[in-house]
């Protein structure tokens, strides 16, 4: 029986590349994709969204769109990491507007009570929507939502907004707190292992050479993906974060856990959306989530790409 789950996403080039893996995988039932703000504006990940179920010709899968600031402070868009339009120099076509913003957190509790077993969900960006739902009806998240498997947070990689913190917890840490205090099963892949799915600039200009215009249509994202990091962090080639949270639940053999207690720093400073892993036990609290801290992240790379576009680099 396949694994009902919900995507919360802000495409974004690394969350593209998790739509296609998860909208191909007969191993999950995707019941519903909820967008928030965060790599583009609200409006922006959502037309994208929108296009990528086109795409993947899965416009049957109803589409939610979700908030467009963090709880507290004004919204952040990563338009250097992912370029205006949020998927690189991909070219994405204009599309008439909608679905309605901020309607993901009622669309969201309104899936989990149909839902007769409960629902994985997936986030892949600031876990803005998943805060409000919970503030909604916080018993109908912790009867209905089997577990939320968050991209996001480091326990000891360096960050990749501030020295210490990662994008999607920054963007809107009262959120990640109050999800990591719902006592609800989180199971975080962060920096620590997404760091090594790491798509090379050789294969990204290889797979821009090829004859399939699906093929080019991807690189084209990718190849963008590759300057940013190049330029940012010297990388000679790109990240893909996202994907790596649906391999938890394709291949959970290419990820290590260890359960632990984490707390997100919610202070103004440098260390703002810090998550603080307390991976030996410092604080003595209870275990509040489980960490990804290793992934055997080429073997994961090679998975993501043939599972979600048929390649093979
Ligand atoms: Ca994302």
């Amino acid at each position: 029986v396949p694994i009902p789950v919900i995507i919360d996403t802000d495409p974004g080039i690394d969350d593209a590349l998790a739509l296609a893996l998860a909208l191909r995988a007969p191993e999950l039932d995707v019941l519903a994709v909820s967008t928030v703000y965060g790599n583009a504006p609200a409006a922006v990940t959502t037309r994208n969204a929108r296009y990528l179920l086109e795409r993947l010709n899965r416009t049957e899968v109803p589409l939610l769109g979700g908030a467009s600031h963090p709880l507290v402070r004004a919204p952040s868009h990563a338009l250097e990491t992912h370029g205006e339009a949020g998927l690189g120099y991909a070219t994405v076509p204009e599309l008439p507007a909608g679905p309605h913003q901020n309607e993901a957190p009622v669309g969201l509790l309104a899936l989990l009570a149909q839902s007769r077993t409960p629902v994985t969900l997936i986030a892949l960006g600031p876990l803005t929507n998943v805060a409000l739902a919970l503030a909604l009806d916080r018993e109908r998240c912790r009867r209905s939502i089997r577990e939320i498997i968050w991209m996001g947070g480091s326990a000891g990689a360096p960050g990749n907004t501030t020295p210490v913190s990662e994008w999607n917890a920054w963007c809107d840490p009262e959120a990640a707190r109050a999800v990591l205090e719902a006592e609800i099963p989180v199971r975080m892949v962060g920096l620590d292992a997404t760091r090594s799915v790491l798509l090379g600039k050789a294969a990204v200009q290889e797979l821009g050479r090829r004859p399939d215009p699906e093929v080019r249509w991807w690189a084209e994202m990718w190849r963008f993906y590759v300057e940013f990091h190049e330029r940012s962090e010297s990388l000679a080639g790109c990240i893909m974060n996202d994907p790596l949270a649906v391999m938890a639940l394709l291949r959970p053999d290419l990820l290590h856990w260890q359960e632990m207690y984490v707390e997100v720093d919610c202070g103004w400073g440098l260390t703002r959306g810090q998550t603080l892993c307390d991976r030996f036990g410092f604080t003595g609290k209870p275990a509040n989530a489980s960490v990804c801290l290793h992934a055997t992240g080429e073997e994961a790379l090679a998975v993501i790409l043939q599972r979600a576009l048929g390649m093979v680099l």
